[in-house]
């Protein structure tokens, strides 16, 4: 029938979602990153009318092969994936899934921090590997979390949820940098009087952890680099939950082997998966994660519904409950 449209599925649905495609939609599910299955991504790309997926490039030689496509729905709330340039140029619609996944990254972020202040990756291996062979002494110590102050970088819904973990949970004063202060009598009023917007050289000496949830853009790409690293206090220790990209990795090693930096949890890395080669995955006080902020059972369900929802909406010419970018 003229209402049922070529979707093309680039990272597996859950079936239930599939379901709801499949119902209404032509749709061939084909994941570009298996060799096995790229010539089926390509051919239905030249059909696609609507594209559902994450973690792949959808860059202007993906869509250049996209004659047809109205709409992609990103199974993520990172948009970097996206040419976002000639999406814009092209009217073709984007949908993302913000909200969804807020408290399950933060939940991550500060899981993170936590594992890496107390060291307890490093411990759990100790007791593994056997060699839990007396009291633990001060060499293997690790360092408080309870009332140390944390600094935000980016202060977006997840940079707020976390900032709710540190402030009510654990007694933290909570410093933030972002563009524009953010009204937390509208947004956050829980956070009132224990989130403060922070000038960004004050944030960074003051800061026993700094944790960067920046989104990756033109202007947060490299960000945090070797001037953000030396104007961190003494001992901190550095977070990453949002994007590898926004940090120049060389430079906090370098923080990390000269100072200032006393260790680095970090859940994403400029290339993913990580490669073998970079020092970050073996560095004795870094705690690597493999982009798992979201990697919830019930929280990536909930994303993949939202963005088969956003692309059955958008489909059907009605307005989609996220968009990123409209047509
Ligand atoms: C991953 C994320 O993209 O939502 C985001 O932007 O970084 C994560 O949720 C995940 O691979 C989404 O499927």
């Amino acid at each position: 029938s003229p209402a049922r449209k070529q979707v093309l599925v680039f990272r597996e649905l859950p079936p239930d979602q599939l379901a709801r495609l499949t119902a209404v939609h032509d749709v061939t599910v084909a994941d570009p990153r298996k060799p096995d299955e790229r010539a089926r991504f390509d051919a239905a790309l030249a059909l696609a009318h609507g594209l559902i997926g994450s973690s792949f490039p959808i860059d202007a030689a993906v869509l250049s092969r996209a004659p047809r496509l109205q709409v992609v729905s990103s199974i993520s709330v990172g948009v970097d994936n996206y040419a976002l340039d000639v999406l814009q140029a092209r009217g073709i619609m984007l949908c993302h899934t913000p909200g969804v996944l807020d408290e399950t990254v933060a939940d991550s972020v500060f899981a993170l921090l936590m594992a890496t202040s107390r060291r307890l990756v490093e411990l759990s291996q100790l007791v593994r590997e056997g060699r839990w062979t007396k009291n633990i002494g001060e060499d293997l110590f690790g360092s408080d979390v309870h009332g140390k102050t944390l600094g935000l970088l980016g202060f977006g819904r997840i940079g707020q949820a976390v900032a709710r973990r540190a402030a009510l949970g654990f007694g933290m004063p909570v410093m933030y940098h972002a563009r524009r202060p953010v009204d937390l009598a509208t947004q956050a009023p829980e956070l009132q009087g224990k989130a403060v917007h922070t000038p960004l050289p004050a944030l960074l000496a003051q800061s026993d952890f700094v944790v960067a949830m920046l989104p990756l853009s033109d202007s947060t790409r490299g960000m945090v680099n070797a001037e953000l690293f030396a104007a961190m206090k003494p001992g901190a220790i550095f977070i990453n939950g949002g994007r590898g990209a926004t940090v120049v990795e060389q430079d906090l090693l370098h923080a990390l082997d000269y100072g200032p930096l006393r260790a680095a949890g970090l859940d994403v890395f400029a290339t993913e998966p990580l490669p073998l080669a970079s020092p970050l995955r073996t560095h004795p006080r870094v705690t690597p994660l493999p982009h798992i902020g979201s990697a919830t059972h019930d929280t990536r369900h909930a994303m993949a519904a939202l963005a088969t929802t956003n692309l059955l909406q958008a489909l059907a010419g009605e307005q989609p409950a996220a968009v990123y970018l409209p047509a």
